[in-house]
């Protein structure tokens, strides 16, 4: 729970059953998370033994693939606040209070794993990766004018409900590059977002998409593909713009001031002024 905001954590499994009980406890000893979905996608034999007790929710999702099971997540999942992630070790439950923080402000928060100061040990984030990610990343901000991205494809992200549900008929991607096209969908409909580093260590088990160079590179033109297709509108249909809670930029101007002003002080009178009054 998050200032009385319900928080569900949603985890895509195939092949992570080493994993998946450890990455779920870490979820919930956060306190914040109030559910775990774990969506199935024919996963390893055993994994569902490794989450049984845990508190998390099992569902199952048969057609393969990344998209297809964190869809199904996502449909299956009536909390306010949506938070995607992998239980293959990567990410950490303690990020969970940094994307839930922002969410205060902003109705999308995305994890970026190309901060290298975030970047642990072991880390499949090599140097391809991490500036390939970067490039892609900053080959849309600049194409579409946004705020700083970094990572195309991180996982780690949180929406606002209502943010989900307006981007939600336009997810159709089943495979992996259903992240970068989460992304774009927010970017298209206007939705405010940010994204802030998240932590990113050491898979536990084997990459099946990005350990493997080819499929890496693959992805990669996938993405780059995917983003002149926005941009060049290709992708153009009816979406409804976000017309949610006012930006932090439309707040401060509904108060009067821009953001370069200085707050009003509302700090208390010091108690020696109150004295002489
Ligand atoms: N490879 C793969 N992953 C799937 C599939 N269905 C769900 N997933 C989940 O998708 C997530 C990403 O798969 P990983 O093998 O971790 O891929 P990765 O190399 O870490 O990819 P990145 O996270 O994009 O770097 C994991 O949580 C998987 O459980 C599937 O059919 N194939
Ligand atoms: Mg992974």
């Amino acid at each position: 729970m998050w200032r009385g905001k319900k928080v569900a954590v949603i985890f895509p499994t195939y092949n992570e059953k080493d994993s998946i009980r450890a990455a779920t406890l870490e979820y919930f000893e956060s306190r914040l998370a109030d559910e775990v979905i774990v969506v199935n996608n024919n996963a390893a034999p055993g994994t569902s033994e490794e989450i049984r007790g845990t508190g998390a929710r099992e569902i199952f999702e048969s057609r393969q693939g990344y998209g297809h099971a964190l869809l199904r997540g996502i449909d299956e999942c009536d909390a306010d606040l949506i938070v995607l992630s992998e239980p293959d070790g990567t990410f950490s439950g303690n990020d969970l209070i940094k994307l839930l923080a922002y969410s205060d402000d902003i109705p999308v928060v995305f994890g970026t794993r190309t901060a290298r100061e975030f970047i642990w040990d072991g880390a499949n984030m090599g140097w391809f990766l991490r500036w390939g990610n970067w490039a892609v990343a900053k080959m849309t901000e600049l194409l579409f004018n946004t705020t700083i991205l970094t990572d195309m494809g991180c996982t780690h992200r949180l929406f606002q409900r209502e943010a989900m549900l307006l981007i939600r008929p336009h997810l159709t991607i089943g495979g992996s590059h259903f992240g970068p096209q989460l992304l774009m969908e927010v970017v298209a409909h206007k939705i405010p977002f940010v994204e802030i580093p998240v932590n990113y260590r050491r898979r536990v088990g084997h990459s099946s998409v990005t350990g493997d160079f080819g499929k890496a590179f693959l992805l990669g033109l996938q993405m780059i593909a995917l983003v002149l297709q926005y941009r060049f509108g290709l992708c153009r249909r009816n979406r409804t713009v976000w017309q949610g809670e006012l930006s932090i930029q439309q707040q401060l101007a509904a108060l009067g001031r821009s953001a370069h002003q200085p707050a009003p002080d509302l700090s208390p009178e010091p108690v020696s002024a109150k004295r002489e009054s």
